[in-house]
């Protein structure tokens, strides 16, 4: 990877893969994007290009123009906001996919793209949902994401386009919020914890859902991109995760570290359904022994990082 192109790279993701991908290739390498403008602090740090994915002209010139030999692809609408918005779902999430992959045939680029938990269903296995299993998801999140990771195979498969991707579970993080998903209480928990030492969660306390330290997902997209193709059996939507919790289980580490901590619980009906469908673990045996996946944060050292990171960034804003 010597120029890389970032979509969607204002979200949650985007924001700290921008950051890590320019650590490691350079600056200049590494171009970001998206269709949101960026603020002036995000712009300073290298360069960007407004860009909506859905339009094929506009993602040729800015891969023509930067001689891009790799795309990561995070545009994208997250579960709850897709439900909302199915039809616009289907055309930015699998729709922008499409154009991506055209583009990565012609341009011989790679590409990475992240799938979901959300690509399983009420059908599939629950626990320890293995790396092939049955996949008939009821959310139109769901559904673009399995017509997703086939078609990242398809590309490979007829064209050669090296299209890699995982399966992330619900991502914790401090440094952007959250884009809308069934998973996002997990993150807005430590938010209210440290403002308001109480949080009022929109999920039942036994939504058991596998969740990851976004220190890990992009050490996992990185070293997945990096890692020998020869070795890579299935090279696509590989599942990965660090852990499998409950908001309860998230409240009481919590509560270990802002003593006095509570929750209290007002089940949203549509994002619990979204929950209910998705597995309570998954294996991701293939990831370990494909390209040596090993996830750094368990709940204990997680809870206490992003404490350690969002009461700063809280206090200062006042
Ligand atoms: P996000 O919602 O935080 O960010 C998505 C970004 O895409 C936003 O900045 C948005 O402005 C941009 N965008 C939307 N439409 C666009 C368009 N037409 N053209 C260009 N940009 C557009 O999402 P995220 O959490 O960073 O997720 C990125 C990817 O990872 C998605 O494919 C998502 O499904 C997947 N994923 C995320 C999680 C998670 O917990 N965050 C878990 C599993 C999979
Ligand atoms: C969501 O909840 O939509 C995402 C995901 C797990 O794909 N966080």
């Amino acid at each position: 990877m010597k120029k890389i192109l970032v979509t969607g790279a204002l979200g949650q993701i985007g924001t700290e893969l921008v950051a890590a991908l320019r650590a490691r290739y350079g600056r200049r390498q590494v171009v970001a994007s998206d269709i949101r403008m960026p603020s002036r602090e995000e712009i300073a740090d290298g360069p960007f290009e407004h860009l909506d994915c859905t339009r094929q002209l506009q993602l040729q010139e800015v891969v023509t123009r930067h001689r891009v030999d790799a795309i990561f692809h995070l545009a994208a609408l997250l579960s709850a906001v897709a439900e909302e918005k199915p039809q616009v779902a289907w055309e930015v999430n699998l729709g922008s996919l499409y154009r991506v992959l055209e583009l990565a045939r012609q341009q011989e680029c790679a590409v990475f793209t992240p799938s979901s938990i959300g690509a399983f269903g009420p059908t599939t296995p629950k626990v320890r949902t293995p790396q092939d299993t049955i996949q008939r998801p009821t959310t139109m999140y769901g559904v673009t994401k399995v017509a997703g990771e086939l078609l990242c195979d398809y590309y490979f498969h007829r064209f050669g386009v090296d299209a890699r991707g995982l399966r992330f579970p619900g991502l914790i993080s401090h440094a952007a919020p959250p884009g809308g998903g069934t998973t996002d209480y997990a993150v807005e928990i430590f938010y209210e914890a440290i403002r308001h030492r109480r949080y009022t969660c929109f999920l039942r306390p036994d939504t058991r859902l596998d969740m990851m330290y976004m220190p890990d997902a992009i050490r996992a997209a990185i070293e997945l991109m990096e890692a020998d193709a020869a070795r890579l059996e299935h090279r696509n939507a590989f599942n990965v995760t660090a852990m499998s919790i409950t908001p309860e289980e998230l409240a009481a580490a919590i509560a270990e570290e802002i003593p006095g901590f509570t929750v209290s619980y007002r089940v949203d009906p549509v994002r619990q359904a979204i929950a209910d469908s998705w597995p309570d673990s998954i294996d991701d045996g293939a990831a370990r022994r494909e390209w040596g996946w090993r996830p750094e944060y368990d709940l204990k050292r997680l809870t206490r990082d992003m404490i350690a990171h969002l009461r700063p960034k809280l206090e200062a804003a006042g």
